[in-house]
């Protein structure tokens, strides 16, 4: 049995996407990143040291950080699917983009997100948004480069890479962010959040 611990409002919501796209049976516990309570709970810590979320445990196997969590699914059970890249040099590149994502995008696309909107209007700096969205330009321009040039970013077809890098871009649109400078990134995105399965997922 395979669950899945995270509210779909948070980094677990790229996990569920995945679990979606695979088609697999799965159990969801909705754990909410401000209940401390429960991310401090005993139990949950012995499954997640940190005390964040998304916590994935399949059979004996525990695991956290939301992109090694969806690389293993996609290695797993992905390949029928079609999620998991054809060859050595594809997975090369999905683990390549994901690490990108998470240590070149998020931080930044993140802070976006919390002074547009995620923080108390109080507490939102507008300067912090702007200095930030100002960082993402660059790694923008790397994205659109490489999606000028294929469709996907790892082999012929959407794989597990473009779920990982797309689960974060997709913050993009709430932190009243345009992507339309970038035309191959904002086509390329548009086409995998109108997956069906992203929709499933949200709609946890
Ligand atoms: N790198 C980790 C980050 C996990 C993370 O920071 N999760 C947030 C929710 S999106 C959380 O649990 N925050 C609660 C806390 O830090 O107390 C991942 O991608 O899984």
């Amino acid at each position: 049995m395979i669950t899945l611990y995270g509210i779909a409002a948070s980094r677990a919501f790229r996990c569920l996407w995945m679990l979606e796209e695979l088609g697999l049976d799965y159990r969801h516990e909705p754990v909410d990143y401000r209940d401390r309570a429960a991310l401090d709970d005993p139990g949950y810590r012995a499954l997640n040291p940190n005390g964040r979320i998304p916590t994935l445990v399949d059979g004996d196997l525990v695991l956290w950080e939301s992109m090694a969590i969806n690389l293993y699914l996609a290695r797993r059970y992905g390949t029928e699917a079609g999620l998991h890249p054809e060859g050595a040099e594809n997975e090369g590149r999905a683990l390549q983009w994901s690490f990108w994502v998470m240590t070149e995008v998020e931080q930044p696309l993140l802070k976006v997100l919390l002074h547009r909107r995620l923080l108390p209007r109080e507490r939102r700096d507008p300067q912090q948004a702007a200095r930030n969205e100002g960082i993402l330009r660059q790694p923008f321009a790397v994205l659109d480069a490489a999606l000028a040039q294929a469709d996907w970013l790892a082999g012929e077809r959407f794989t597990v890479a473009d779920l990982n890098v797309a689960a974060v871009l997709g913050w993009a649109q709430p932190a009243r962010l345009s992507l339309k400078p970038w035309p191959a990134l904002y086509d390329w995105l548009g086409r995998c959040l109108d997956r069906p399965a992203r929709r499933r997922a949200q709609a946890r």
